[in-house]
């Protein structure tokens, strides 16, 4: 009987050892400091949320200016999955503007301090260097900001909420919009790639 009680107070013991184990270690991971959107690796809609996305385009009428999506196998953040490939252009005679849009299913990012997403452009075929990059909520507050200084390498943009221009409520966000514009696009055709969209907090 003691040797039983004895038995059942160290397997206690243990549990509580490898409880407080594996909340410590995820303590220093930072649990839930950041919030994973859309990573696109099942290679098929919709985002990790549930939203649904896809490209578009001002005038689609337009053959000289438009944008395309794509899963991309080759060039993906990580070890598998896919990227988001946006092919777009916006050489026209034409006002030209066009992108990429996602839903955002009234996700609640107000604990959250930026914007996070994966980001290159194609060496090869050519890509701006800058975009703008939207956020619309439930009050359809649109939010703006220009991402810069793209290169043809992956590069974790961060762009805190605070920087948004437009937008103040992040409690029910609608969607997430990527324009290419004609008037401040640095290549007027290109690639460009996104993967693992997410919400981030600082450390
Ligand atoms: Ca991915």
């Amino acid at each position: 009987m003691a040797k039983k009680m004895v038995l059942a107070a160290m397997l206690v013991a243990a549990a509580v050892i490898l409880a407080a184990g594996v909340s410590s270690a995820a303590d220093v991971e930072g649990a839930g400091s950041e919030f994973l959107v859309a990573d696109f690796n099942t290679g098929e809609k919709p985002n990790n949320i549930g939203g649904d996305f896809g490209a578009w385009s001002k005038d689609p009428t337009d053959f000289s200016q438009g944008c395309s999506e794509a899963f991309d196998s080759v060039n993906r953040r990580g070890a598998t999955g896919f990227a988001m490939k946006l092919d777009y252009s916006v050489d026209s005679k034409n006002p030209a503007y066009n992108g990429f849009w996602m839903f955002l299913q009234n996700f609640d990012a107000s604990k959250y301090d930026n914007l996070s997403i994966w980001v290159k452009g194609d060496g090869k075929i050519g890509y701006t260097t800058v975009f703008k990059v939207e956020l619309k909520n439930a009050s359809k507050q649109v939010g703006r900001y220009y991402v810069t200084n793209i290169t043809d390498t992956w590069q974790d943009i961060v762009i805190p909420l605070k920087d948004f221009k437009g937008i103040t409520d992040f409690s029910n966000l609608a969607e997430l919009v990527i324009v290419f514009e004609d008037r401040i696009a640095s290549n007027k055709k290109g690639v460009v790639y996104i993967d693992d969209v997410r919400f981030t907090k600082n450390k």
